[in-house]
């Protein structure tokens, strides 16, 4: 399974298109929307998120419920859809197609009131200044300024300087929004092999939930459950934790600041031998860093016991293999998880256990410095409404993009084809596993 995404935070729409899906995958609005909601969620969102809905439209590749497997385009409308984009035409006329050939493409209400005449002459540039003035299109001051920790500034470097928005519309957070489009049609098809994902905040900024509870919320069978942890509003199952987070992120708020924070990912009900131990790209452990450090914000992973777990020798690191009961038999397994249920490159049937952290994001109230690429001086970064946290909101982007590799490494071990076949051949690996166990000897009377 694989997917990209298209589209501008503040364009018409955000597309996905999800490639390689087998047949026989339960997709529906509601499936896709109820995944689309949770990552709206979270106590610190800015207010764009009580009003985007991410209303979808599933334009292929499904009937009946069920994908076909064709690739599967869905969109995504953008009710703050203030960015013309695509042809410029705006959105009504995109859906009629009733433009009219030769007609001026009719550009959003800036686009006309290019800076580039308010540039100093070349003469005038400080020394050492490289900015190609004849490709600064900015409509607004604003736009010629960027925004620290955003892609801005070292995006204009790398394309040639132009109008910021170009850069800030592609690299927003929003387009979050399309891989959990992705993901949700993943997560879907892991739930027919009983694989459920999951994920809990941790911490936010200097509050942590108490490190006992979150040891325990990563068991095979945790304390709490996903209702417990949605029905907290910063997705945290500890009541006294989040009342601290909710107070952090007020104050945060209340300063013109904003806040990062850690969560876990958790998977269970893997199959031990997905992923591959035979090349490095293949491994498990690789797909799913590069996948989760592509979330913006992500700027730490953990697998397991992670950098605790190297402050500890050998003998206390690793999972010793241990006869466990299991179904009524005594089958081969681990008495502890220290290693994340990876181990090398591939699950080990024990629970995945990813520990994410994530940067306070940029966009803040009271701004930090920047500079006016328009005048060549240092100025206050722009203001834009402010996502205070959005850490409740990236982990449920990571389930997304953890169920894409994970289904994605299904699939290679069981066939990509049908989910009905792929579903046959996890029974056969899981009764060839069955032989290890202690009721395979006693049926065969050893
Ligand atoms: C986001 C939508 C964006 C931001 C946020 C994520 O909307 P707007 O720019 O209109 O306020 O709220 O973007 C970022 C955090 C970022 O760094 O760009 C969303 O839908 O998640």
């Amino acid at each position: 399974m694989h997917f990209t995404t298209a589209g501008e935070s503040h364009g018409s729409f955000l597309v996905t298109v999800v490639t390689d899906v087998p047949a026989g995958v339960s997709v529906t609005t509601g499936i896709i929307n109820a995944f689309l909601a949770r990552r709206r969620s979270g106590y610190g969102r800015s207010e764009r998120m009580t009003f985007e809905r991410d209303e979808i439209q599933i334009l292929s590749g499904v009937q009946g419920d069920k994908s076909t497997g064709a690739p599967l385009a869905v969109l995504i409308a953008n009710v703050d859809s203030s960015y013309a984009t695509g042809d410029g035409s705006p959105p009504d006329d995109r859906h009629t197609g009733d433009s009219v050939a030769g007609d001026p493409p009719s550009n959003n209400a800036h686009s006309n009131n290019c800076c580039v005449d308010d540039f100093p002459s070349h003469n005038d540039q400080p020394s050492g200044a490289h900015f190609n003035d004849r490709h600064i299109i900015s409509p607004t001051k604003d736009d010629c300024i960027p925004r620290p920790g955003h892609a801005d500034m070292a995006a204009l470097q790398k394309i040639g300087a132009t109008d910021l928005r170009a850069i800030s519309e592609r690299a927003s957070g929003r387009e979050t929004a399309a891989r959990v489009v992705a993901g949700a049609i993943a997560a879907s098809y892991l739930a027919e092999f009983g694989v459920e994902v999951s994920s809990f905040v941790t911490g936010i900024g200097s509050v942590d939930m108490p490190a006992e509870r979150v040891a325990a919320g990563v068991l095979a069978k945790p304390p709490f459950t996903r209702v417990d942890i949605e029905a907290s509003p910063v997705r945290c199952p500890d009541a006294d934790t989040t009342s601290r987070i909710v107070a952090a992120i007020d104050a945060a708020a209340h300063d013109g600041d904003t806040l990062g924070g850690r969560f876990m990912l958790v998977v269970r009900g893997l199959v031990p031998g997905l992923g591959s131990y035979t090349c490095g790209p293949e491994r498990l452990s690789s797909l799913l860093a590069a996948t989760l450090a592509s979330i913006p914000t992500v700027k730490g992973l953990e697998f397991g016991r992670g950098f605790d777990g190297s402050y500890h020798r050998g003998s206390q690191i690793n999972d010793v293999i241990a006869l466990v009961p299991e179904d009524g038999c005594i089958q081969p397994g681990r008495l502890s998880n220290n290693l994340g249920g990876l181990e090398g490159g591939m699950t080990n049937g024990q629970p995945l256990v990813v520990r994410v952290a994530t940067k306070a994001p940029p966009g803040l109230a009271r701004p930090l410095a920047s500079v006016d690429l328009m005048r060549r001086q240092t100025t206050p970064a722009p203001t834009r409404r402010s996502d205070v946290c959005v850490v409740p909101a990236v982990a449920v982007v990571a389930e997304a993009e953890a169920a894409v590799v994970l289904a994605s490494a299904c699939q290679k071990k069981f066939g990509g084809d049908t989910v009905a076949d792929a579903q046959a051949a996890c029974e056969h690996y899981r009764e060839r596993l069955a032989a290890l166990s202690t009721c395979s000897l006693n049926a065969s009377g050893g």
